[in-house]
């Protein structure tokens, strides 16, 4: 790492101690918890135990939002937001990683951490564009000397750099500044620009009242920004609106265009993470140019019951559009479930999920996601399961893999759907999540509860199940529930603070045609990220068994419904951990 780097960051973090010295209340800041006892304390040590072996993560300390991903001259690259002090959430700076394939990464030093007027006070959330002639440029909310959040931009020192190593934050920042009308605590995350017309667009996010607002800019040469008399869209009873996406998905097949695409072959999509509850969700619409406005479509809930990317811990989400594949990719945080005091402890906080591409379903009516096919290439030894009845009741292992750290994909199929229990009309207004923890994989039914048993202790004392119940609703209609349980995933006892949610998502799937339905799941010591047929619903997981670790973890396929399923085709692979290079973090 360069000496001057080095400098410049030994005097910032000298600065920031000292500020951090006077402050010592617990508050929150933009949701994020602040732990002000925790948020210097260097990791003593970093625990092992539960750490990830194949999502990306940094040696140590805190991490949350992905910020610009984007590909440049063959070269990946991943900022996130970095507290390099600390495993709770603080003095954050940009971190930036360098890959060449999206599952082997370099670090290199912090890109953009406070250090000027604009950002004194704090470097958060943004995006980046590649303007023409391939000129990289990143947008992110700066906090100036009073708090205020500000937009600033940054760009590369050097062009020529494979890496674009050092970025500079030009003086003539700020470029947007929140109008009266505004709560200046309540105005950040800006998306990368999508061009039209003439003029470059940017979405940042916002609150008025309690409406949820994409605030709208527009600029010709990206220096000079005006708002638009109209958000792009807004929505009642949401609240604060953080890390807006908005892009166009192809209507057919699945590669990815351009953000700046319009036209009468995509759709547009929204998406926008809610900072009251700590969930994201999206909708699909029209985007009309002309008039820049969104409008979502009728089949799509605008509000907290939208339909959501991940139904688990999953947030700040952002996409890229990838030139090189022609795809669009999908990267997310998943936070820890435990305690700040747990994370103090083991010295980290905080993964990536794995990348995914994003497309749009055939009928139009939601986004359909997949792990990106480089992962693959970390796949090892490799089991098959074909054929196999699983009766009520029963659980079989799938042997010899290391499963901890696996990726398995499975297709069930069922024999019939007579039996599948009622779905109770009182749960029409619950949403799925209570709905999982009315029917937790215990409770016995017709058609389901089935699925894969993950990070499970061999005596099942300890186990994460991600399973399928198929309902009958009044109408004769199915409905199918995917549910993703923590309830059973740790012997650790109630009392202590873990996060134990059965996170689940309905899934759009007809199943009386061919009566299968697939599953694919990332396991990976303390994460469990599953793909619902195909894709349609996806879920992620934090979990902490004190059995079902390393060696000691099993994988099993179970049913615990009357109706018999069979595991037509299952592949399992132990995963082999990617190359982390230069992981030296220090400062
Ligand atoms: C924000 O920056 C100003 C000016 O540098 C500083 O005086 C103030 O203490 C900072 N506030 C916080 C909460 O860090
Ligand atoms: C910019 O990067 C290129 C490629 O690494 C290097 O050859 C060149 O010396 C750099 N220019 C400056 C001014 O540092
Ligand atoms: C502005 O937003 C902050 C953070 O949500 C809140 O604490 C504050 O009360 C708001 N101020 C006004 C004037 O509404
Ligand atoms: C929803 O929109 C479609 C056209 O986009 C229209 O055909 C349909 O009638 C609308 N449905 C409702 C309930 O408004
Ligand atoms: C299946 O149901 C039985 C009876 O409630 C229960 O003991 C068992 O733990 C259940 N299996 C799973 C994986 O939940
Ligand atoms: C992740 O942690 C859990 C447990 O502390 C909280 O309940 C969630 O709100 C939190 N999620 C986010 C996005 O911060």
């Amino acid at each position: 790492m360069d000496t001057m780097f080095n400098k410049k960051l030994a005097l910032v973090f000298v600065f920031a101690a000292s500020v951090f010295l006077v402050m010592n209340n617990n508050g929150v800041e933009a949701s994020h918890n602040i732990y002000s006892r925790l948020q210097n304390a260097a990791a003593v040590e970093v625990k092992q135990l539960h750490r990830t072996g194949y999502h990306f993560q940094p040696p140590k300390h805190w991490i949350n939002d992905p910020n610009a991903p984007m590909y440049f001259n063959g070269i990946y690259h991943l900022f996130y937001q970095y507290n390099p002090k600390g495993a709770v959430w603080g003095n954050i700076v940009w971190a930036h990683s360098v890959s060449k394939d999206l599952i082997n990464w370099e670090a290199l030093p912090p890109a953009i951490f406070p250090s000027k007027p604009f950002d004194i006070n704090g470097t958060w959330s943004g995006s980046a564009t590649i303007l023409p002639g391939n000129k990289p440029i990143i947008l992110y909310t700066g906090l100036d000397a009073d708090k205020r959040q500000i937009q600033n931009y940054a760009i590369p020192a050097n062009y020529s750099d494979p890496y674009l190593r050092e970025w500079i934050k030009p003086d003539d920042n700020p470029i947007v500044v929140p109008s009266q009308e505004m709560n200046s605590s309540q105005f950040r995350d800006p998306t990368t620009a999508w061009w039209h017309n003439g003029h470059w667009r940017i979405l940042v996010g916002g609150k008025r009242k309690h409406r949820g607002m994409a605030w709208l800019y527009r600029s010709i040469d990206f220096k000079y920004w005006v708002k638009a008399k109209h958000p792009l869209h807004s929505a009642p009873e949401t609240g604060m609106w953080e890390c807006p996406d908005f892009f166009p998905l192809a209507l057919n097949g699945r590669s990815g265009v351009d953000t700046s695409k319009v036209g009468e072959d995509v759709k547009h999509i929204l998406k926008v993470s809610l900072d009251e509850t700590r969930y994201e969700y999206y909708t699909l619409g029209k985007y009309f140019p002309a008039k820049d406005r969104y409008v979502p479509d009728n089949t799509s809930v605008d509000g907290r019951a939208g339909l959501r990317l991940d139904y688990g811990n999953f947030y700040a989400s952002k996409t890229f559009f990838d030139p090189s594949k022609n795809r669009r990719i999908l990267w997310g945080w998943a936070n820890e479930s435990d305690a700040a005091d747990d994370d103090k402890a083991k010295g980290w906080a905080g993964v990536q999920t794995i990348p995914r591409v994003v497309w749009l379903s055939p009928d139009g009516k939601q986004v359909v996601q997949w792990p990106i096919k480089e992962l693959e290439t970390l796949r090892g030894l490799k089991v098959d399961m074909n054929n196999q009845n699983v009766e009520q009741g029963q659980h079989v292992e799938v042997k010899e893999i290391t499963a901890a750290q696996a990726d398995v994909e499975v297709t069930f199929s069922l024999g019939s759907l007579d039996k599948a229990e009622e779905f109770d009309p009182n749960w029409a207004n619950l949403d799925s999540q209570t709905v999982c923890s009315l029917r937790r994989s215990d409770i016995p039914g017709g058609v389901g509860p089935f699925g894969l048993l993950t990070l499970a202790s061999q005596n099942l004392d300890e186990f994460t199940p991600v399973f399928f119940r198929v309902f009958k609703t009044k109408e004769n209609k199915h409905k199918v529930l995917m549910c993703s349980d923590a309830k059973s995933s740790s012997l650790r006892p109630f009392n202590e603070k873990l996060y134990r949610p059965s996170f689940a998502g309905f899934v759009d799937v007809d199943l009386s045609a061919n009566k299968k339905i697939s599953l694919r799941s990332l396991i990976d010591h303390s994460v469990v990220e599953s793909f619902g047929a195909g894709g349609k619903t996806c879920i992620t997981s934090r979990v902490y068994p004190t059995l079902a670790i390393n060696d000691a973890a099993h994988l099993f396929v179970f049913n615990n419904g009357t109706e018999p399923v069979t595991v037509q085709t299952l592949t399992a692979w132990s995963m082999n951990a990617p190359q982390q290079m230069n992981q030296n973090l220090e400062f």
